[in-house]
């Protein structure tokens, strides 16, 4: 705040000059209108109060455009917030989550929350964080899928969670973190991939679209550059990937590399950064006991990911909804069905077929503001090496 020589008690001029950076201050006074002043407006005080003082020195600067590295931004990370252009991803995100949810609704899904507090994981051993339930090991929910799938077996027809997701990710990646928010649907009556894809790519289309409105309201700079994407998205099967590498039937999942070239040369092909990798084969889901393997060919699950660029964004397809395959299936998996007994009943007593997705938010996030790094989309990030703030 500029104060005017004649206009303000000298006082003031000390207090302000001599009061570090980021102190909190009230100032009472009146505001008029001048076209001289940068926003438009000019403020006249009355009073100053120094409300609270800020220490010194400042641990991260927050109007200097010095570059700080991220890992010092996010050690003093409410500083770091109280920079506008960090301030704005968290708008865009509010706006997008805000788009979702009214766009699931349009729709006629109903948002629902299941228990992050689990007897028993669904995405793999290996990145289960255990906790101790009175006793009893329990873990923390890597994803919504068991329950999800329970409600379709209570007769809900169409339901979405926007909600935590606990992974003990050790890889050190700038996409992987420990904590992220998933974003789930899951629909009945639907045994078609195709269909699956559709209302997601829909969706999702919408959700850009309402956060962008909104972001033009509030004139954040991210309205200029959030785009829809044109409809229907590239659709691409995994067989075909594979042929492109020369590596037909490997029976692994693509390396980072391969995604990055897939990208490119869909990219090339069709000028689309997004694009569905369709018809995973069995043999790289085999983990996944809860997907269906289509019926004309077992070998082949009707599983697709949603990618942008070579970032792998959300991941979906059709169910197993019978029991008997799906037994199978956990077999296959090395998995003991006791250990499933609440989420089999849902299966004994009429279950419809159904499928869904789950997308990761803070990759889309990661997408659309083409951020270097998953950490900056979050507020307080969790990675294998960070647990504060
Ligand atoms: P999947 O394991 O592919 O599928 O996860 C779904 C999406 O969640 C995001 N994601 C992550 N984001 C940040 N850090 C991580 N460590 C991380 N792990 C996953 C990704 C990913 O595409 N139950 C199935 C979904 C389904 O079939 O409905 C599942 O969880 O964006």
């Amino acid at each position: 705040m500029i104060l005017k020589k004649g206009t303000a008690d000298p006082a003031w001029f000390d207090l302000l000059a001599t009061l570090p950076r980021e102190s909190i201050v009230r100032v009472e006074g009146s505001a008029r209108s001048s076209p001289k002043a940068a926003k438009g407006i000019e403020f006249h005080p009355t009073a100053i109060r120094v409300v609270t003082r800020a220490e010194t020195p400042l641990p991260l600067g927050v109007v200097d455009r010095v570059h700080v590295e991220l890992d010092t931004r996010l050690n003093h990370r409410v500083l770091d917030l109280r920079k506008p252009a960090v301030r704005e991803v968290f708008e865009l995100r509010s706006a997008l989550l805000h788009g979702w949810r009214e766009a699931f609704i349009r729709h006629g899904f109903i948002e629902v929350e299941t228990p992050k507090l689990l007897r028993q994981g669904a995405e793999g051993g290996a990145t289960l964080f255990p906790v101790d339930y009175f006793g009893q090991r329990a873990y923390l929910a890597q994803s919504p899928q068991l329950y999800k799938q329970m409600l379709m077996g209570a007769g809900f027809e169409r339901v979405f969670e926007i909600g935590p997701a606990f992974r003990a990710e050790p890889s050190d990646t700038v996409r992987h973190i420990t904590e992220f928010t998933s974003l789930d649907a899951e629909i009945a009556s639907i045994e078609d991939a195709e269909e699956i894809r559709r209302i997601l790519e829909g969706l999702l289309s919408e959700a850009i679209e309402s956060a962008r409105n909104a972001l033009a309201a509030i004139t954040n700079p991210w309205a200029e550059t959030l785009r829809p994407p044109a409809l229907p998205l590239p659709r691409v099967p995994f067989a075909e990937a594979e042929a492109e590498f020369g590596r037909a039937g490997a029976g692994r999942d693509l390396t980072t590399e391969e995604e990055k070239r897939l990208a490119e040369s869909i990219h090339d092909r069709t000028r689309s950064a997004w694009f569905f990798l369709t018809d995973f084969p069995t043999a790289i889901k085999q983990g996944t006991f809860y997907a269906r393997r289509r019926d004309d060919d077992p070998g082949r699950t009707g599983y697709f990911d949603l990618y942008f660029g070579h970032l792998e964004v959300a991941s979906g397809g059709p169910r197993e909804h019978r029991l008997e395959p799906l037994l199978a299936n956990l077999a296959t998996a090395g998995l003991d069905p006791a250990g499933f007994t609440g989420y089999l009943e849902a299966f004994r007593y009429g279950m419809p077929p159904h499928g869904g997705w789950g997308l990761g938010v803070d990759r889309l996030l990661q997408a659309l503001t083409g951020l270097p790094n998953i950490r900056e989309t979050r507020l307080f990030p969790r990675d294998r090496w960070r647990l504060d703030p």
